[in-house]
């Protein structure tokens, strides 16, 4: 049976910016452990840095459920960083799509490391993300080719390995990532390119167990084309679900597994979702 959401509570949160939420867990406006919990988190997705994480876990010393959740998002992609890194071979031609912050965090350690590699990878219609990662590896001194997405094959078919991320993992096996992403993985099938996905395990969707749908989000049509001729629509799905033939592993902080053993272990780690 799906369980109720115990955090109508904290609605007035929504609207708030970090240090108006770091001032509530200070002044124990928002209180209760997991209360606290679940604020610090929505502030850390607000302003996601080492300071930020300093600064959460400085307010409330006595909470260890705040600091448990801070840390497993670090942990985990500390531990992606790891497995991933480990599958680099030297002076690789790697590609990526959009942009993840848990790609990118493995490319930091890769490089950290001392992995050489070049990372190719496509600009993601119509909101640039690939942008962020471009500007972010240069940052990093990771080498970096930039394509537009109609150059995906181009991309793609010198590389060694590709690594993507996820936006959401479903019961039946399904990434879902960015739109182009299973383009990329079909393309990247062809020329015997290994595909591994890059997520924390939080990404496994606990509402998809109960038959609803995992909904793919359509977005404005001027994203695309500000005033198009009359008569025509504009289509423009954000994301794609990934056939898992085409994923080669999940690295998550429970390893690096194959699609159902990911998902065989989410369900050994999360029993309480499946109830
Ligand atoms: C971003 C996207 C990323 C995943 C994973 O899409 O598809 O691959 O969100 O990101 P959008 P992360 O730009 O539309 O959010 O690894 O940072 O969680």
């Amino acid at each position: 049976m799906k369980r109720k959401s115990f955090i109508y509570s904290l609605e007035y949160i929504i609207d708030m910016n970090f240090n108006q939420i770091c001032k509530a867990i200070k002044e124990v406006k928002i209180q209760g452990a997991e209360n606290v919990a679940r604020a610090a988190l929505k502030a850390y997705y607000l302003n996601p840095t080492k300071e930020a994480v300093k600064k959460l876990i400085s307010l409330r010393p006595t909470e260890p459920c705040l600091r448990n959740a801070l840390a497993h998002l670090d942990e985990a992609s500390y531990l992606i960083g790891e497995y991933g890194s480990k599958l680099i071979g030297k002076n690789n031609i790697v590609y990526t799509h959009c942009h993840s912050s848990t790609v990118t965090n493995m490319f930091r350690i890769a490089r950290e490391k001392g992995k050489t590699f070049l990372v190719r990878n496509t600009e993601t219609r119509p909101l640039y993300q690939g942008r962020i990662t471009s500007k972010e590896l240069s940052k990093l001194g990771i080498p970096n080719s930039h394509f537009v997405d109609s150059a995906m094959r181009v991309a793609l078919k010198k590389c060694d390995i590709a690594f993507l991320g996820a936006d959401s993992i479903t019961p039946d096996l399904k990434v879902v990532n960015k739109i182009g992403s299973e383009m990329a993985c079909e393309i990247a099938d062809r020329y015997d390119i290994p595909v591994y996905i890059c997520t924390d395990s939080w990404k496994f969707d606990p509402q998809t167990i109960f038959g609803f749908p995992e909904i793919i989000e359509y977005r404005p049509k001027n994203e695309i084309w500000n005033n198009p001729p009359k008569g025509i629509t504009i289509v423009n799905p954000a994301f794609e679900k990934i056939n898992p033939n085409l994923i080669t592993a999940i690295i998550s902080e429970l390893g690096v597994l194959s699609p159902a053993d990911f998902i065989s272990e989410v369900r050994k780690a999360y029993t309480w979702m499946f109830k």
